[in-house]
């Protein structure tokens, strides 16, 4: 059944890495290849490497999928799985170690449409499959402290088990707010996210990343409501931008709303 039109934007639902945060080469890649490193394990994880192996939701998911191709994985399921658990907990240590080095900043005019969506009381949630202590160490380093008072939900890997492109995660936050799917809009950058915002039927506003800029190539409306290259820009969108914008702000995410 489609659900009634809403042209209001009640809340506005993050994705994390490559949306919020250009977080997967710098930033968990290395730290991957730093457990790997400390754990002793002979495996390094290149850019390309990582780039097909993203295909994967989940850090955890990700190595179990690898050592199925790598020389001295174990060779019983559940050994795998305890090296799994060991190097991705390790990873995500180490992970924390890196952001809290100031490396990874939010991507250009995520910033200014978070304040601008606390200022004008439009409520905000997080929507991830990656683990919380990924989102704390990445929000406390860029937006203070008291980041979590900022997002009325966060949904992390460890609420919803079914990854993206699962609408898991979009379904729990949606009801968590008490808001129909038509209310929402999801920023994502990765096919998975997209996919899972869409079975939730939540519009997506797509924002290219670093390693899904091709893969999202052909991704324009109507499919998505918006796809373009950055909130920071408000060149290179589809639909364009109102013209004399230098960024993408409320008020254009709700024209593009009107717009469908
Ligand atoms: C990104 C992911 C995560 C991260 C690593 O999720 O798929 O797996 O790459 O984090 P999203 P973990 O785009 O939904 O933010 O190691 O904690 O899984």
């Amino acid at each position: 059944m489609i659900e009634a039109r809403i042209e209001s934007i009640e809340a506005i639902l993050w994705d994390v890495d490559g949306t919020l945060a250009e977080t997967e080469r710098d930033g968990h890649r290395l730290a991957f290849n730093q457990a790997f490193q400390t754990a002793q394990v002979p495996w390094q994880w290149d850019e390309h490497h990582y780039g097909a192996l993203l295909a994967v939701a989940g850090g955890r998911e990700r190595l179990l999928h690898d050592m199925q191709f790598q020389e001295y994985a174990p060779i019983e399921l559940k050994d795998r799985e305890q090296l799994a658990e060991r190097l991705h907990r390790l990873k995500n240590e180490l992970y924390a170690d890196i952001v809290a080095q100031g490396h990874l900043r939010l991507r250009a005019g995520v910033r200014e449409l978070i304040e601008e969506c606390i200022r004008e009381r439009v409520r905000m949630g997080i929507v991830t499959t990656t683990s919380r202590c990924n989102v704390d160490a990445l929000l406390s380093s860029q937006l203070g402290e008291r980041w979590e008072a900022m997002f009325s939900v966060i949904v992390c890997a460890e609420h919803a088990p079914k990854k993206k492109p699962d609408p898991l995660s979009y379904f729990l936050a949606l009801q968590a707010l008490q808001i129909p799917a038509a209310a929402a809009l999801a920023i994502e950058d990765a096919p998975a996210g997209i996919a899972a915002a869409q079975a939730a039927r939540v519009a997506v506003i797509l924002t290219r990343s670093h390693y899904f800029s091709g893969a999202t190539e052909a991704v324009a409306p109507p499919d998505v409501l918006a796809a373009g290259p950055s909130l920071g820009d408000a060149q290179g969108w589809s639909p364009i931008a109102a013209a004399g914008a230098t960024r993408i702000c409320l008020d254009q995410l709700r024209r593009w709303r009107q717009l469908y």
